[in-house]
């Protein structure tokens, strides 16, 4: 499997210390990678999302305050481990750069399509909805329509149009911890109209993905279709558990899933992913990856409290979601009836 994206340099990376028995998806040993206060006025950063950016990195990081509200703040990176963030949060704009602020923002993803960066996250819009806006230069960022009515809570765009449509996915979901929720693909030709509307998967049938699931990282593009990284949950006694999970989607009608693991990639079993503010839940929200070598590396939030990083070869998880593909019949459909 062939990652079609540019080149970047100093890819986060380090090889794995054993060979794995199960998914080739093996975390940095530093992790976390983010630790609790990171900036004057946060408890927490996690769930945040990166891409490459001049010469290292950039991101926009979901920020719980002191006071409880999260937020989205910017942090740079010349390696993509170590961060420097902004203490103030990322003020958005309307269309006359006037301030437009929403009243919470969280769980943001980061895409750049052609020459603009996407910001996506939920917020208030009466009830629990995506919010969406664009920077071209990380100083202004100007917010767009709000995608969808609520309840949704999680978005994340493709990186390039597909038939000339940008792409989104989305989980719509309730106002509260949701116990349901599948994928599904919207399109829009401006960003702002937004519809025909495709189911791309349900939640599994696999104990780690049995109550929902949500769309993740933004899709890798390779020869073989979009490769996503996507989170899984089941409800336990104790509460839910959020893994990683991993599909591939057709190229050009990603609405229909061509495989599915049915094994988790990465579950919570580090201190980190375990134990914290919301204990067992590893969040993955972006990728960065090289095409000349095939390496991934995954940014997934760890127990509400902490960035981990983990990595793995595109043709190595490749090769394992195809050899434990288990597709229901919703999968592959177009998702329309
Ligand atoms: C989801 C979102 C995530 C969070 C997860 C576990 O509903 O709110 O931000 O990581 O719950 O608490």
């Amino acid at each position: 499997m062939k990652i079609i994206a540019p080149a970047i340099k100093n890819m986060p990376w380090q090889e794995p210390e054993a060979v794995s028995k199960d998914a080739p998806v093996w975390r940095y040993r530093e992790n976390p990678i983010i630790g609790r206060n990171p900036v004057k006025g946060v408890a927490r950063i996690f769930n945040s999302a990166v891409v490459p950016y001049e010469d290292g990195f950039i991101g926009v990081f979901r920020g719980e305050q002191v006071n409880g509200i999260p937020y989205i703040y910017l942090g740079r990176s010349g390696d993509g481990i170590h961060w420097d963030f902004e203490e103030d949060k990322i003020h958005f704009v309307d269309g006359n750069g006037k301030e437009f602020m929403p009243k919470y923002a969280y769980d943001p993803r980061l895409v750049k399509v052609e020459d603009t960066y996407y910001v996506i996250w939920c917020q208030d819009f009466y009830g629990a909805a995506i919010g969406m806006a664009k920077t071209k230069d990380f100083k202004v960022f100007e917010r767009l329509e709000n995608p969808f009515l609520p309840f949704n809570r999680n978005a994340v765009l493709f990186p390039r149009r597909i038939h000339g449509n940008f792409m989104m996915l989305s989980r719509p979901s309730d106002s509260g911890h949701t116990p349901f929720g599948d994928i599904f693909l919207s399109e829009s030709p401006d960003l702002m109209y937004w519809g025909r509307h495709r189911h791309v998967m349900g939640k599994g049938e696999e104990w780690w993905q049995v109550l929902k699931i949500g769309g993740g990282a933004a899709p890798i593009e390779t020869d073989e279709g979009w490769l996503l990284f996507y989170h899984g949950v089941t409800g336990t006694c104790n509460g839910y558990v959020y893994s990683i999970g991993g599909a591939i989607l057709d190229l050009d009608n990603p609405s229909i899933v061509k495989y599915r693991c049915e094994n988790f990639l990465l579950t919570p079993q580090e201190w980190y992913e375990e134990r914290g503010f919301v204990p067992n839940v590893c969040f993955p929200c972006a990728t960065v990856c090289d095409p000349d070598n095939g390496r991934i590396a995954i940014y997934y939030g760890a127990a509400d409290s902490y960035i981990g990083l983990a990595f793995t070869r595109a043709d190595e998880i490749g090769t394992y979601i195809k050899e434990h593909s288990r597709l229901t019949e919703s999968d592959r459909e177009m998702g329309i009836r």
